[in-house]
C-alpha cells in the first residue's frame, strides 16, 4: 500500500514483534533491522515514510496517547491497566494470544474477604474479585508473581497463562479464568483525524490480513 502520511508504530520485541511481522508484510512494510539484533530503538523499513519504535510492552498505550507515535500494538492486559485514554482501539490482531488467570496452589480457596492477591495487573484483579463481591488485599508487583504464594507473600496470584507450564513449573495450578487476551491495534485519537486516510487505509490492509486463513 501507498503511504501519504508519515506513520510511526509502537511495539514492543519478542513476541508481539515476531507475530506481527507476517501482518506488516501483508501492508508491504518491511522493518531494515531486527530488534534482537540491533540495539536501536527506531526501526526503519523499506517505506521512507514508515518508522517503528521498539518499546516495552506496557509503554505503547503511553506513546500512541501522547502522539509520539501515531499507532501502536499493545496486549490487551496491558490496555485494561492503561485505561485507554486517547485511544482508540479498532481491530483485535488475534496474536499473542494468552488468558488472564487467577491461579494458586491446587485446592487454594477463592472465597472470603481477605484474601491477598499478588499481580502486575492491579485493576483488573481489582475489578474482578469485586464482581463477585470479593474485597481483597491487591499486592502489585512487576513479574515473578508464581514466587508470592510460594513464599506466603499472597494467597493467590493474577496473571497471564499461556502453556501453563510457568505455574506448572511452580506447583500452581489455574483456578480462575477472567478473560482471553490477545494484542490489538490502538490510535492515537489526533492521527485517526489528521492522517485518516492512511490511518484507515493501513486498518483495513490489516483487518484483511487477520481474517486471512493460516
Ligand atoms: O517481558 P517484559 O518484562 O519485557 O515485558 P512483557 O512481559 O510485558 O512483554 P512480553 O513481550 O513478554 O509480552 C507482551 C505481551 O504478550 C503481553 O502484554 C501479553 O499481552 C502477551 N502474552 C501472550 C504474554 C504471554 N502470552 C505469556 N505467556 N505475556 C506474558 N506471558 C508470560 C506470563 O506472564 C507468564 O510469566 O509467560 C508466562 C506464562 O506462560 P506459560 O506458557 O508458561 O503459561
Ligand atoms: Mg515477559
Amino acid at each position: 500500500m501507498k503511504f501519504s502520511d508519515p506513520i510511526t508504530i509502537a511495539l514492543s520485541k519478542g513476541r508481539i514483534f515476531k507475530q506481527t511481522l507476517p501482518l506488516l508484510n501483508h501492508a508491504g512494510i518491511q522493518p531494515l533491522d531486527d530488534p534482537d539484533k540491533s540495539r536501536k530503538l527506531i526501526l526503519q523499513t523499506n517505506h521512507s515514510q514508515v518508522r517503528l519504535l521498539i518499546i516495552r510492552a506496557t509503554d505503547v498505550p503511553t506513546y500512541v496517547q501522547w502522539g509520539a507515535a501515531d499507532i501502536g500494538i499493545a496486549g490487551k492486559d496491558v490496555l485494561l491497566e492503561h485505561g485507554g485514554e486517547g485511544l482508540y482501539e479498532p481491530l483485535d490482531l488475534r496474536i499473542a494470544a494468552c488468558q488472564l488467570m487467577v491461579a494458586g496452589a491446587e485446592g487454594a480457596s477463592l472465597t472470603g474477604n481477605r484474601l491477598r492477591i499478588a499481580t502486575k495487573y492491579v485493576d483488573a484483579a481489582r475489578r474482578h474479585f469485586a464482581a463477585k463481591g470479593q474485597q481483597v488485599e491487591i499486592i502489585k508487583l512487576y513479574g515473578s508473581m508464581e514466587l508470592a504464594p510460594l513464599v506466603g507473600l499472597s494467597d493467590l496470584i493474577v496473571d497471564l497463562v499461556e502453556s501453563g507450564n510457568t505455574l506448572k513449573a511452580n506447583g500452581l495450578v489455574p483456578l480462575e479464568f477472567i478473560t482471553d487476551i490477545s494484542s490489538r491495534l490502538v490510535v492515537n485519537k489526533a492521527a485517526w483525524k489528521m492522517k485518516h486516510a492512511t490511518v484507515t487505509g493501513l486498518l483495513e490492509t490489516l483487518r484483511e490480513a487477520v481474517s486471512l486463513p493460516e
